[in-house]
């Protein structure tokens, strides 16, 4: 744990219409703002969803501690195809005790799309997110330089699994029971399934041009509103 004094936290989220293209989040020290700004700039408006009508980039200073947390496990299932890979991903979340309608109700959230955060489903199917248009977006994240390097030049992934990976290590490590992922780039098949057992990459969990999406499940939501906050405002740094 380190005292987030020199640290900022930068949000980039990009829209056309009012419809959600893309969103990424880093957690910087002063001297890299600009560079990161102007990446997050170049990543807005080269998204193979469209032209964004509409970037927003926030550079916060952080106040008080980020937390350093190591990444869950990366694990990738290959799958022939979207029934073999929704049901391993079916399988993985049944493991943890989330009933199969539960888990069904989960996939039609992630195929209808649009949302720019994750929908929150505890284990009775009742959405916990207050706005369910907008979901809850996991903010104050990234990952450290040396496990990026380690995804890319070990190929355990892509520059999707590094974001990815800091929003998965986060919400199981604040105690969210699992998540299922697809990614909304239109052309990116490969979602996954996190749990505290690992964060399993599985091919082909949807089809090419298909929207994506997110959903937490959680198993204790007496005290939901702490943990929105904590998801959105606790900085983390995974390493
Ligand atoms: C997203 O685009 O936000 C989801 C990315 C899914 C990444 C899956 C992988 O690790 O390849």
């Amino acid at each position: 744990m380190i005292l987030g004094d020199s640290m900022y936290s930068i949000k980039m989220r990009a829209s056309k219409n009012g419809k959600h293209i893309s969103g990424a989040e880093r957690i910087v020290e002063k001297e890299k703002i600009e560079e990161v700004v102007r990446d997050l700039t170049k990543r807005a408006l080269n998204h193979e969803n469209g032209t964004p009508d509409f970037i927003n980039i926030k550079v916060e200073k952080i106040v008080g501690e980020i937390k350093y947390i190591d990444h869950l496990p990366i694990i990738t299932i290959p799958c022939k195809n979207i029934k073999e890979a929704r049901k391993k991903a079916t399988e993985i979340l049944i493991n943890e005790g989330i009933p199969k309608e539960i888990i069904l109700q989960a996939f039609e959230i992630i195929d209808r799309g649009g949302m720019r955060g994750a929908a929150l489903l505890n284990l009775k199917g009742e959405r916990l997110d207050p706005d369910k248009e907008r979901g809850v977006r996991v903010k104050n994240i990234d990952v450290s330089e040396s496990l990026k390097n380690e995804i890319l030049t070990k190929n355990l992934g892509t520059e999707r699994t590094v974001d990815a990976i800091a929003i998965a290590s986060k919400v199981i490590h604040l105690g969210v029971l699992a998540e299922l992922c697809t990614s909304d780039n239109k052309n990116y098949t490969t979602g996954y399934v996190a749990t505290k057992k690992g964060y399993f990459r599985i091919t082909n969990l949807k089809r090419e041009g298909d929207p994506g999406g997110r959903v937490f499940f959680i198993k204790d939501d007496s005290n939901i509103k702490k943990l929105i906050e904590k998801l959105e405002n606790e900085p983390y740094i995974i390493k």
